[in-house]
């Protein structure tokens, strides 16, 4: 294969490869080394702060960690979040406990409860609004909360390290492919 074959197959592995990372990110619903999809009891609107330091985009996937026996959610309307109200067809389900995720598939704003009883009530409520999209109102009136601790750098350092890891397959892709063809 010719030299300049190489050059456009390594560089053609290269874009792929950096494409890949902005395919879909992945958030830990409440951060990285946060509590997990549990009761912020003292601090209802713990999940919408989270959420309002990252940055989602359609097809992200949020993990949900709790324990199956004590938790389950759903992606709701806006007018059940606010009132807490369980519906019989949520948008989507996910009752499969630790690691548990629901993908952002469409842009816009998006609403998760909790559908266990009276858990909703207990801070286990989020919502969240895709880059780009027009926030929408609150859904609820509340008074502002203390700031929890942030968390905004989990997912930027989760990216990071995925930008440096497909750089660097990248490159040894492209290193194999230019000395083996
Ligand atoms: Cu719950």
């Amino acid at each position: 294969m010719a030299f300049i074959q190489k050059a456009i197959f390594a560089v053609v592995l290269l874009a792929v490869s950096l494409h890949r990372q902005t395919e879909a990110a992945t958030h830990i619903v409440g951060g990285v080394s946060g509590p997990g999809w549990t009761f912020q009891t003292s601090n209802p609107t713990f999940y919408d702060t989270w959420a309002s330091q990252e940055t989602f985009a359609v097809g992200d996937v949020l993990v949900f960690n709790y324990a199956s026996t004590q938790h389950d959610v759903l992606e709701v309307t806006g007018a059940d979040l606010s009132t807490c109200t369980v519906p019989d067809s949520p948008i989507a389900l996910n009752k499969t406990s630790n690691g548990g995720t629901l993908t952002i598939s469409t842009s816009g704003t998006h609403y998760y409860i909790c559908g266990i009883t009276q858990h909703c009530p207990s801070g286990m409520k989020m919502t969240l609004t895709t880059a780009g999209s027009p926030p929408a109102p609150p859904v609820a009136s509340s008074p502002p909360a203390a700031t929890p601790p942030s968390n905004k750098s989990d997912a930027a350092s989760i990216k990071s390290t995925l930008f440096t890891f497909n750089v660097m397959v990248a490159i040894v892709l492209a290193v194999v492919s230019i000395t083996i063809l």
